[in-house]
């Protein structure tokens, strides 16, 4: 039984979704999940985890196909709507979908699709009235395939259960005391946990409104934060940082009328990176509150986080969330005492299943007595842990999204004009950490511009360097291994980067 649905049997008349200013109950959740269900199953009793992959912009269709692929007993795979045909493909062919759900609005990307043989293409448009019986699903069964960067190339799929998924939201749910009047304004995107499980779920496990806004915009959500309706807000440190910009340009009076309904808020939380302290004292001046700093990973939803009632920690992620069992250990898996630097090591039923058709680096994530390893770095102190880093250079956040260099190094490596390449991340106040390439060139010079235009095809936006230099060389140590320390430091110095 997947709970989630079934709680929204109880809350039938209540708001639970508003998205393209149109407002939509439990009930239309409910019954519109159930027809897309219906059409899915296609005359099948149990859809046995297929995977339905679905490119649809955050909203009440977004919610009732995850819904509806659920309920006929699919895996929903979730697609970025920013992502270039190629990312979108690799996704598809991945996790070998039979189903495609678009809308409107990705005809025109989705087009090379209906060529495909062994793929069912479904308009969103297309779903109508359909009855009938829909399978009982074990809450053991997989749901949900969300693809995360890591050390390895290209993006892996993480699986998690039905059960996986009732434990990350309900550890949240109770620890951060949601309840039936809450509000939530999403600006997230929809195929990652912090959209998907922390907001829009939350959200709607406890019988509250999720409010949609597809597109990030400053303007448009402080309009919102106006109406005074929404009072739960959670986000990046990014958008926080892009936030505060934008109220610094405003006049006094606006300032000011925005301030009041920001006060008004139950919660405000930020995560999926480190959130600067700088970040977080700004926001209290123009919001009254301190932001509620978590962490969390595709993984294993939220692990670690601030209390709601006590006091908040600055530059702290605080304790662990109810059944989430955590441990700090060493490069051979042993147990730290507290106050030494490891490895944050985690157990629980909000630890995903694997990664998909992956045994062998799902194996290798986890320690042999069943700890997974999230490569996270930390140190337990003054009562609460604290994140240093990671444990391997490879790994980006920049606008809270997880990228692996090497994932463009290999992209890069492929164009005709670079012979070799090397690819980092460098601190940045807006964005975590911005993207820097250096590249060893096999041509006397190159086009950036056309460079720019090509990569736009290879990868989503947010992975193409901001930032590139040109070398005789790569940094390398006396083995010749290429040092991304050494690359890193090189960005920080030299000033002209292109
Ligand atoms: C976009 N731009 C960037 C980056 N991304 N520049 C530098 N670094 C970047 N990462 C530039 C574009 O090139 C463009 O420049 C301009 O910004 C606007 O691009 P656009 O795509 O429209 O950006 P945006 O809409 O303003 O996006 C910023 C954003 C977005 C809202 C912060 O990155 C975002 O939604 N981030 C959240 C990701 C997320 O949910 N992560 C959770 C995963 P130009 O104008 O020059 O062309 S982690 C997770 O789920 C775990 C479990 C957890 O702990 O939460
Ligand atoms: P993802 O794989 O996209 O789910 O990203 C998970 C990663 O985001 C974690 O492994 C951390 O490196 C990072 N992260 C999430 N929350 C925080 C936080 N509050 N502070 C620092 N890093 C964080």
């Amino acid at each position: 039984m997947i709970q989630l649905i079934e709680n929204a049997f109880e809350y039938k008349n209540r708001l639970a979704i508003i998205s393209d200013h149109n407002n939509y109950t439990y009930d239309d959740l409910l019954k519109r999940s159930a027809n897309i269900a219906h059409q899915l199953l296609n005359g099948k009793a149990d859809l046995e985890e297929a995977r339905v992959a679905f490119i649809v912009d955050p909203g009440f269709d977004y919610t009732c196909i995850q819904w509806g692929i659920w309920r006929a007993g699919g895996i929903a795979v979730p697609l970025c709507v920013k992502h270039p045909f190629k990312s979108i493909e690799y996704v598809i062919e991945d996790t070998q979908a039979s189903v495609v759900i678009l809308s409107t609005a990705y005809e025109k990307l989705m087009a090379p699709l209906d060529e495909r043989k062994g793929i069912r293409v479904i308009r969103n448009q297309e779903f109508n009235d359909h009855q009938g019986e829909l399978p009982e699903i074990a809450i053991s069964r997989r749901a949900m395939i969300l693809y995360t960067s890591g050390t390895t190339g290209k993006p892996k799929g993480v699986v998690t259960t039905h059960k996986n998924i009732e434990k990350q939201i309900t550890s949240l749910t109770t620890s951060w005391e949601w309840h039936q009047d809450d509000h939530i304004l999403n600006v997230l995107p929809l195929h990652h946990v912090h959209g998907i499980i922390n907001v829009m779920s939350c959200a709607l496990w406890s019988g509250g409104c999720c409010e949609f806004l597809p597109k990030f915009d400053p303007k448009k959500i402080f309009e919102i934060f106006n109406r005074q309706q929404v009072n739960v807000f959670m986000a990046v440190p990014t958008i926080y940082f892009k936030l505060i910009a934008h109220w610094n340009t405003l006049p006094e009076t606006e300032q000011n009328l925005i301030t009041t309904s920001l006060k008004k808020f139950r919660l405000m939380v930020s995560g999926s990176a480190a959130l600067p302290v700088s970040v977080l004292k700004q926001w209290e001046k123009i919001s009254g509150h301190t932001l509620l700093e978590r962490y969390g990973m595709t993984e294993m939803g939220m692990a670690i986080s601030n209390s709601y009632r006590n006091k908040r920690k600055p530059g702290y992620i605080g304790l662990p969330l109810n059944e989430v069992i955590i441990r700090i250990a060493d490069e051979q898996n042993q147990p730290l005492e507290q106050g030494e630097k490891g490895e944050i090591q985690v157990k629980g039923l909000n630890v995903f299943k694997e990664y998909w058709g992956k045994p062998k680096a799902t194996a290798a994530s986890f320690t042999a007595d069943g700890w997974f390893k999230t490569g996270d770095i930390a140190v337990f102190e003054n009562g609460a842990y604290r994140i240093l880093g990671r444990n391997s250079v490879d790994i980006i956040k920049s606008g809270g999204y997880k990228i692996s260099a090497l994932e463009i190094e290999e992209v890069l490596r492929t164009h005709t004009a670079i012979k070799e390449c090397g690819v980092v991340g460098i601190p940045d106040d807006e964005w975590g950490e911005i993207i820097g390439a250096s590249l060893v060139l096999a041509t006397a010079a190159i086009d950036f511009e056309k460079l720019k235009t090509w990569l736009k095809e290879q990868l989503p936006a947010y992975k193409i360097p901001k930032r590139f230099i040109i070398q005789e060389d790569l940094p390398r140590n006396v083995m010749g291994k290429v040092t991304k320390m050494d690359l890193k430091k090189i960005f920080l110095t030299q000033k002209n980067n292109l």
